[in-house]
């Protein structure tokens, strides 16, 4: 099993229902380190910069403007194959499909504000994490 490191948001959504907490216990119950963790606002520049795979599609409008709507948490999240860990711990992107005990089964109300994202895969993961956070800002655990 591979150690990997994958970058989560907590959206707007879930910080506004305060959910922040209940949400973190999902990851370390499931053995996910939180090694770096923030609260930002995001503006339409850093919004749109960090969902520009998805600017040619309907939702983008949506989805920024949605991301931009409040506060958010961003955070690192390190432990075995974390990527495909947290994707499970989130479930579905539509919470209508996701499967129950899922975050987005239990937190999100549609698939438009569904409550987390993800890194869908190692390269996304490194790209994202660098898009946020510093090195200096991020805290390897050594016990
Ligand atoms: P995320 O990137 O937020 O972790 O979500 P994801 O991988 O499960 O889904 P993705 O395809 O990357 O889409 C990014 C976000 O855009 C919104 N979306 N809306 N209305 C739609 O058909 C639609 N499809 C995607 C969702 O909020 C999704 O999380
Ligand atoms: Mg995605």
């Amino acid at each position: 099993m591979a150690i990997e490191r994958t970058f989560s948001i907590i959206k707007p959504d879930a910080v506004a229902k305060n959910h922040i907490g209940a949400i973190y216990n999902r990851f370390e119950s499931a053995g996910l380190k939180i090694i770096a963790s923030k609260m930002v606002h995001l503006t339409k520049e850093q919004a749109e910069g960090f969902y520009a795979e998805h600017s040619e599609r309907p939702f983008f409008g949506a989805l920024v403007s949605f991301m931009t709507s409040g506060p958010i948490m961003v955070q690192v999240l390190e432990g075995e194959n974390a990527v495909l860990a947290n994707r499970e711990i989130m479930g579905a992107t539509n919470p209508a499909q996701a499967a129950r005990g899922t975050l987005r089964a239990d937190y999100a109300d549609s698939i438009d504000e569904n409550a987390v994202h993800g890194s869908d895969a190692l390269a996304s993961a490194e790209r994202e994490i660098a898009y946020f956070f510093a090195a200096g800002e991020i805290c390897p655990r050594t016990r």
